[in-house]
């Protein structure tokens, strides 16, 4: 078992992102059974949610004209435009159904506003409005987190290297997360977060 200080974090594990889901990534559900296990060694769990209303303003629907994975500038920087997924309350946006949920403590929905995404499990893509997860964490006494999950060139790292931007001890594990690659995304992704000193590992 691992110590008290360490907590594991699962991003977005949710049907949409599965094969035969609204935004699949490749791959999505394999990772499923390794996640599972790895719950066993760990004290603390927390689940993320991508969360969305249904006129957000990362659905490339809510852009006439636009197609989905062409980039906007919005008010807080570029935005990818994705197609509809993670609706709030529908099956696109539970959790797989064989992911292991009865041993998660919190789980933290994020991108519910309409004008904002959020990819991070901490921040909102403008980067500084909170989800709560920070003040959760550290009145726990939570210093050292390991990543898993969808997807790991977005969701994943973007809350990696906020992760690593409050000042805790994070690891990815390379294995049990899978990409969706857009444009140079994976590559891109895994420089930015060797550059901020995040320990990728791959069992
Ligand atoms: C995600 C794109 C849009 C993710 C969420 O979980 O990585 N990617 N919403
Ligand atoms: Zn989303």
């Amino acid at each position: 078992m691992r110590d008290a200080t360490e907590a594991l974090i699962v991003i977005d594990m949710q049907n949409d992102f599965c094969p035969g889901g609204a935004l699949a990534v490749a791959g999505g559900d394999e990772i499923v059974p390794g996640i599972n296990a790895l719950m066993d060694e760990f004290q603390t769990i927390v689940l993320t949610q991508d969360w969305h209303p249904a006129d957000h303003a990362s659905f490339a629907a809510n852009h006439p004209g636009a197609a989905p994975f062409s980039i906007v500038e919005m008010s807080y920087g570029q935005q990818v435009l994705w197609p509809v997924h993670c609706l709030i309350g529908t099956e696109g946006g539970a959790f797989h159904p064989d992911l292991r949920t009865d041993p998660a403590q919190l789980i933290v929905r994020k991108g519910f506003r309409a004008a904002i995404d959020s990819y991070s499990a901490f921040f909102e893509n403008d980067r500084t409005t909170p989800t709560g997860l920070e003040g959760y964490l550290d009145s726990r006494g939570i210093t050292q987190l390991t990543f898993v999950g969808l997807a790991t060139d977005y969701c994943v790292a973007y809350s990696a290297l906020d992760a690593v931007r409050l000042g805790y001890k994070v690891s990815v594990r390379r294995d049990l997360c899978r990409g969706i690659d857009l444009g140079g995304s994976m590559e891109e992704a895994r420089g930015q977060m060797i550059g901020a000193g995040v320990v990728l590992l791959s069992a």
